[in-house]
């Protein structure tokens, strides 16, 4: 029909956006990056010239982006007749280490990363209006001017925070488009609980929140018109290494590192949380084909986060016969069963088509 407005990735200018580092992966990664990922995943040493082989670049090279990675805060030991190792990964977000750790179909593998910006969501909304694909991510390791909703100020300290945003060009109507912040918090929220074992819950829609304290906020923002979607962008700031905050929020919020302590990985979190999405994502998006026109569902999440009012609301339509006005959101109780369910054959998924 005439409202599926998504173009082939192909169709996009990449090079037009000079602002920020704006990387292909579809393309050429860059030799850097791929030497990380070779050290990332081996466990004993790496040779010069086994690296020089694979990597297609002379020794010197090798040794040049050795000495850049280790510049960078990576610990590597390097043994003569033996080779290199990476010992420690620092707690950095920079293209390299972003993009060495993501691990999706799509989601992320248009990348820009920022040490210092204004927000991510701005940054990203001026690439979507220059085109940018469908999946770009713009990650930020500070912003000066971090967005929360309705013109408040999102705390994005340098170094410490995880603040990066999504631009999606789904093929659903406007209206639906807050079902997208949904899927985000859920991810989020899965992600975090599983990477930092803890849980949290999801203060619908926007927050994520571990014992009434908040860990991340969600915004989303759209360019549309009346029928259909030019784009959204979702932007996710998790508090990860901080240990104090302003005044205002200081009884409010939490980091990852107070909640448990440790020091953990920015750029491997924001790999499981683009993991996550992907998925959720790649299901709402087949709504609108597995669904008559006019179609609604309902939030089925079994979630850790899961809040009363989403049992209420299940139960409601399930008593009530009466499905349609409920709700009309679907997310998927577990990742494995989107997987399984992803062609609606499972009770859970009948029980919400019967819905429509
Ligand atoms: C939000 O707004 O929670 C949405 C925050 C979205 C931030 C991301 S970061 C990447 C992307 N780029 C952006 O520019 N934004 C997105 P709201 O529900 O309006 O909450 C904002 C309120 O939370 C503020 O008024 C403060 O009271 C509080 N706050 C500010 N910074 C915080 C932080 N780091 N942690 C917890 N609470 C904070």
């Amino acid at each position: 029909s005439g409202r599926r407005h998504i173009v082939s990735d192909r169709r996009y200018i990449y090079g037009e956006l000079s602002d920020g580092e704006y990387i292909n992966n579809f393309g050429r990664q860059s030799v850097k990056q791929k030497l990380l990922e070779l050290l990332q995943s081996t466990e004993g040493f790496l040779s010069g010239q086994e690296l020089s082989d694979h990597l297609n670049v002379s020794r010197t090279a090798v040794w040049k982006v050795m000495k850049s990675l280790e510049e960078d805060g990576y610990e590597i030991e390097a043994v003569r007749n033996k080779g290199y190792s990476l010992k420690k990964e620092p707690d950095i977000l920079t293209k390299e280490s972003c993009a060495s750790r993501i691990n999706t179909k799509w989601l992320g593998k248009n990348l820009m990363v920022y040490d210092v910006t204004d927000s991510t969501n701005t940054r990203l909304k001026l690439a979507g209006e220059q085109g940018a694909p469908n999946g770009s991510v713009a990650v930020a390791n500070a912003q000066e001017a971090g967005k929360g909703r309705l013109g408040r100020h999102w705390e994005t300290p340098k170094g410490s925070a995880l603040a990066f945003s999504m631009l999606l060009r789904p093929q659903i109507q406007p209206e639906n488009a807050s079902m997208l912040t949904l899927v985000a918090a859920l991810a989020v929220s899965r992600a975090i609980d599983e990477f930092a074992g803890i849980k949290t819950q999801i203060k619908w829609p926007n927050d994520i929140v571990y014992q009434g304290k908040k860990l991340c906020g969600i915004l989303t923002e759209m360019s549309a018109d009346m029928d259909q979607i030019h784009y959204v962008i979702v932007g996710i700031g998790i508090n990860v290494q901080m240990t104090d905050f302003p005044k205002e929020i200081q009884n409010t919020a939490t980091s990852l590192k107070l909640v448990t302590g440790k020091t953990l990985l920015r750029n491997e979190l924001l790999a499981k949380v683009l993991e996550e999405f992907e998925v959720l994502y790649e299901f709402v998006e087949k709504l609108p084909h597995i669904l008559k026109p006019g179609g609604r569902v309902a939030i089925l999440t079994f979630h850790s986060g899961e809040d009363r009012i989403v049992k209420k609301t299940f139960k409601e339509m399930k008593n009530s016969g009466v499905y349609e006005d409920v709700c009309r959101n679907v997310i998927r109780p577990t990742k494995e069963e989107c997987h399984r369910n992803s062609r609606a054959k499972s009770t859970k998924m009948r029980w919400a088509i019967k819905a429509k």
